[in-house]
C-alpha cells in the first residue's frame, strides 16, 4: 500500500530528461548557463564540444538538460542525439537569422517524428530578441505556420521571445514548461 501511494511523489523527483537543440551559435549554452546560474556565461561564440549537461531546479522539478552542440548539418545533430527517455524538448532559434529560418522546419520535422517523445512538450526560444531586424515572436510563428504544423498538433508547444544574455523571457518560458508536468 504505501509503495503504490508514494508513487505519483517519486515521480515528481525523477529528473525531466531534457533535450536543448538549434543551429550553431543560436544561443543555447547561453540560455542554459543564464537559467541555471542566472549569470551571464560568455561563451565568445566558442561551439560546444558534444554536448553540455546540466540539471536545473524548478520549483518542486528538476530538469536534466542535455545541450547539444549545434550543427549546421541535420544528420550531424541527430547522431549526437540520446534519444531515449527524453520527456522535454527546448528549440533555440536566433531570430536574426533569417536565412536558415526554413532549415528549422526540417528539423522540427525530423527530430519531432521520433516516437520515443511524441508528446512531449516543446519549449521554443526565439532568442537574441535585443538584437536590430530581429524577428518577432509573430513573424517567427507565421513564416513556420507553427499553428498549422501537424507535428505540433499532438503535443504542448509554446514559442517564447527571449535574449539570453540579460536572461529576460527566459524564465516565463521555463515556467510554462515545469507547468506541463
Ligand atoms: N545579442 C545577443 N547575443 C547572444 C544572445 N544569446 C547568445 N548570444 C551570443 O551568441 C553567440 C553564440 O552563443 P552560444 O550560447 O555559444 O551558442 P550555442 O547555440 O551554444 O552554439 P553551439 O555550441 O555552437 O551550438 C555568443 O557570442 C553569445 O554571447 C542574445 O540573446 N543576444
Ligand atoms: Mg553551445
Amino acid at each position: 500500500m504505501g509503495a503504490s501511494r508514494s508513487t505519483p511523489y517519486f515521480c515528481r523527483t525523477v529528473p525531466i530528461k531534457t533535450l536543448m537543440f538549434g543551429f550553431l551559435s543560436s544561443g543555447k549554452t547561453t540560455i542554459l548557463y543564464r537559467i541555471k546560474l542566472n549569470e551571464i556565461v560568455t561563451t565568445h561564440g566558442i561551439p560546444t564540444i558534444g554536448t553540455n549537461f546540466e540539471t536545473i531546479q524548478h520549483k518542486n522539478l528538476t530538469f536534466s538538460i542535455e545541450d547539444i552542440s549545434g550543427s549546421d548539418k541535420l544528420q550531424e545533430m541527430h547522431s549526437k542525439v540520446n534519444h531515449q527517455d527524453v520527456r522535454a524538448l527546448i528549440l533555440v532559434i536566433d531570430s536574426t537569422d533569417t536565412e536558415r529560418l526554413e532549415w528549422i522546419l526540417v528539423i522540427i520535422h525530423n527530430l519531432l517524428m521520433n516516437d520515443s517523445y511524441r508528446s512531449a512538450p516543446l519549449l521554443i526560444y526565439a532568442n537574441k530578441q535585443d538584437l536590430p531586424g530581429c524577428m518577432t515572436v509573430a513573424e517567427i510563428g507565421e513564416i513556420l505556420k507553427l499553428n498549422e504544423n501537424k507535428m505540433l498538433a499532438e503535443r504542448p508547444w509554446k514559442i517564447q521571445g527571449c535574449c539570453g544574455l540579460t536572461g529576460k523571457g527566459l524564465y516565463e518560458g521555463f515556467d510554462w514548461l515545469a507547468g506541463q508536468f
